[in-house]
Formats: C-alpha cells, sequence, structure tokens
C-alpha cells in the first residue's frame, strides 16, 4: 500500500525525569524558585514559562505544525477556484434573508462557471429546489451548507480505494498517459521524490522518444532526485525502451518503475493504438503489469478533461488520475465533476511546479480547503 506516504509518527512513551535523591535543605529553595516562577507567570504580559519538549513531543508538534502548514498551502493554492467559486456564491448570499427564484439562478450560473459542470450543476440545483420545496431550507447559509455537503458527496462518491496498492514481489509499474504538456514528466518527478523519500526504490523510464528535450527533462528530474533514468535516442520505439528499463528493473530489484510516454490527443486514434502496444509490451514482460496506469489531467483545460479521462480510460483502462495546476486555475470544480463521472480515484493533485508540489488527494480536505474561509 502507498500508506507509507502517510507514515505515522510512533510517540515513544514520555519518560519519567529520574528523581535525584536529595535533602530537604536543597529541595525548599527549589519549592520557592517554583513559587515565585509560577507567580511571575501569571502577571499580565508575562511570557509563559519554557516547556521542556521531549524529542518525540518536539518531532510530535513539527508534525503537527507541518499538517497545519501543509493545509494552509493547499487552502491559498486553491484560491482561485475558491474565489471564482464559494468566494462569488458568499457574496451572492451576502445580506440575503430568503432564498429566491432568482439567487437560485445567480447561483447556477456561479456552478457552472466554476466547472462543476451541466450534470453536477443541475443535480445540486435539482437537490437545492427539492429541500427549498420542502421548506428545509431556512435561509441561504442553509443552502451553502448543503451545497458543501452535496460536494463532498460527490467527491466521495467514488468507491475505488484512493491508494495505490504495491505488488507482493516484482517492481511496481506505473504508466504515466496524458495530452500534450498536461504535467505528466513533472508528475513522475514529483511521484518519484515521494517514493524515494518514503524509502522505495526507483528507476524512471523515458517512455517519450517523440521529443528529444523530453529525454533530457526527465534526466534532469532523475538528477534532481538521484534516480537512474532508462532511455534511448530519440525516434526509438517507446515500447522497446520499457522492454528494457522492465529487464533492468527485474535485475536490480527495483522497487517502483515509472513509465513517462509522449503527450498525445486522445482523439487521435493511431497515437492512441501506440499506447496500447507499449501497455502489452509490459504485460508480456511482467505479469501484472502495469499495476497503475494513471492518467494526468490539466485543471485547467475545464470540461475538456471528462473526455480525455473517457477516451484514454477506454484505450488504456486508466486506473489512477493526477489533477495538475489547480494552483493556477479557477476551474477547480472539475474535480467535482470527475469524482461524479467516473468511478477512477483521484490518487493526487498538482499544486504548483516544485517538488514538493503533489498532494495526495484527500477528498474531505479538498472541500475543507474550497470553502475555508480566506482569511483563516
Ligand atoms: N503551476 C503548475 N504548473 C505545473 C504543474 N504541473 C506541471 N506544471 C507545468 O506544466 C508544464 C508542462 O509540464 P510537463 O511535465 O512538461 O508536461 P507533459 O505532460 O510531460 O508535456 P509533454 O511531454 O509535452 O506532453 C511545465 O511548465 C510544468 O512546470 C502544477 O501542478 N502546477
Ligand atoms: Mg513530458
Amino acid at each position: 500500500m502507498l500508506g507509507w506516504f502517510k507514515k505515522k509518527l510512533k510517540i515513544g512513551k514520555k519518560e519519567e525525569p529520574v528523581a535525584e535523591e536529595s535533602s530537604k535543605e536543597e529541595q525548599a529553595p527549589i519549592a520557592v524558585e517554583k513559587i515565585i516562577e509560577k507567580a511571575v507567570e501569571k502577571l499580565p504580559g508575562a511570557k509563559p514559562a519554557e516547556v521542556q519538549e521531549t524529542p518525540a513531543q518536539k518531532a510530535a508538534s513539527i508534525l503537527h505544525e507541518d499538517v497545519g502548514v501543509l493545509f494552509n498551502r493547499l487552502k491559498e493554492r486553491l484560491s482561485k477556484t475558491r474565489s471564482s467559486f464559494v468566494s462569488r456564491v458568499d457574496e451572492l448570499f451576502l445580506g440575503k434573508k430568503i432564498i429566491d427564484p432568482e439567487l437560485l439562478d445567480d447561483l447556477e450560473e456561479i456552478l457552472i462557471t466554476a466547472d462543476l459542470g451541466v450534470g453536477t450543476t443541475q443535480e445540486l440545483m435539482d437537490s437545492a429546489r427539492e429541500k427549498l420545496k420542502r421548506n428545509e431550507l431556512g435561509d441561504p447559509l442553509a443552502l451553502k451548507k448543503v451545497l458543501k455537503e452535496k460536494i463532498a458527496g460527490f467527491i466521495h462518491s467514488s468507491d475505488a480505494p484512493a491508494e495505490l496498492v504495491m505488488p507482493k514481489e516484482g517492481p511496481f509499474v506505473i504508466m504515466v498517459v496524458g495530452v500534450n504538456g498536461v504535467g505528466k514528466t513533472t508528475t513522475i518527478g514529483k511521484m518519484a521524490h515521494k517514493f524515494v523519500k518514503s524509502g522505495q526504490s526507483v528507476l524512471l523510464v523515458a517512455g517519450d522518444t517523440f521529443r528529444a528535450a523530453a529525454v533530457e527533462q526527465l534526466q534532469i528530474w532523475g538528477k534532481r532526485i538521484g534516480v537512474d533514468v532508462i532511455s534511448q535516442q530519440s525516434g526509438a520505439d517507446p515500447s522497446a525502451v520499457v522492454f528494457d528499463a522492465l529487464e533492468h528493473a527485474r535485475k536490480k530489484k527495483t522497487d517502483v518503475v515509472i513509465v513517462d510516454t509522449a503527450g498525445r490527443l486522445h482523439t487521435k486514434v493511431n497515437l492512441m493504438e501506440e499506447l496500447k502496444k507499449i501497455k502489452r509490451v509490459m504485460e508480456k514482460k511482467l505479469a501484472g503489469a502495469p499495476h497503475e496506469v494513471m492518467l494526468v489531467i490539466d485543471a485547467t483545460t475545464g470540461q475538456n478533461g471528462i473526455s480525455q479521462a473517457r477516451l484514454f480510460g477506454e484505450a488504456v483502462d486508466v486506473t489512477g488520475l493526477t489533477l495538475t495546476k489547480l494552483d493556477g486555475t479557477a476551474k477547480g470544480g472539475i474535480v467535482v465533476n470527475i469524482c461524479r463521472e467516473f468511478n477512477i480515484p483521484i490518487r493526487f493533485i498538482g499544486i504548483g511546479e516544485q517538488m514538493n508540489d503533489l498532494r495526495d488527494f484527500d477528498a474531505d480536505e479538498f472541500v475543507e480547503a474550497l470553502f475555508a474561509e480566506n482569511d483563516s
């Protein structure tokens, strides 16, 4: 399981300090000092006394802080979507006491422009109108709550497990596919970094032999992270590169093999056939491979992502998704729509160009970050 990404910190038992034997005379001044310290602490404006933390407590507080920092970063990176969606909903509701048909029409428009998709918007609006008819919505705030719950429900609707499952033996092979420029190679670099951090050996495979620069780009990532990259000259048959790489991984007992592929339009039949061939070669060379066919979708492309998921899914049985560039778009609503339309889990979201800008997708955290107050 990819649970190693979320390795829990083991907090050791707090060790009780061993009391030193001391005489009553030695203890007396210490007790007085303590009383004075306590009194000083209570003075207005006094700094709290320094707390001596054990290493485990220190680590735990760092971890706790990290979680907060990470959440804030996610929140900040989703700010474009939040301001085009949740903040507009807030503005719409501001000062309104009742829900009238005009307010519902305006809400509908906001949902469509935030790229939640026509079907999702319709379902949300139907449910809101239904609740209104049954007098279950007292005021706009209640409507916002329903909206949040419904959206969380859509994101949770996929029952496919979000964590990757490792094979018992042999390398775990991930084949990364997608349209040109969506962020495949960058996501591969970030993913490899995550695996390396969790102690796995990683091999990158330059299956994009279409552009010379593509091999170089992957090699730069390989160097940055300190992992090997298997490549051939540009123009080589990508299936041959993959074949060699799997042989190499088997010999070296590599834990994780990540295969880059050339970007291709999901509507180009011959290019999709080439992808099927690469996959077949993997299957032949290593039973069970590829264990993950990851489709990378650029969130800024909005609803086109839906047809990409459909056509790549039909061609190569996509098993997981990564949505990139959520930091640069107001169209983050695509996440909701993808979850509602497909039973394919979103594994990761890309929220920037740096190595650490790939996050495990957590539905609850995503909804919270999307609906978070701007200043909290
Ligand atoms: N802001 C932002 N930029 C990203 C993210 N992921 C990738 N990018 C940028 O998107 C651009 C394209 O990324 P690549 O990784 O080269 O995309 P690709 O899918 O491999 O492209 P092709 O191989 O040409 O099909 C680069 O400038 C990346 O830095 C992300 O999550 N956020
Ligand atoms: Mg690439």
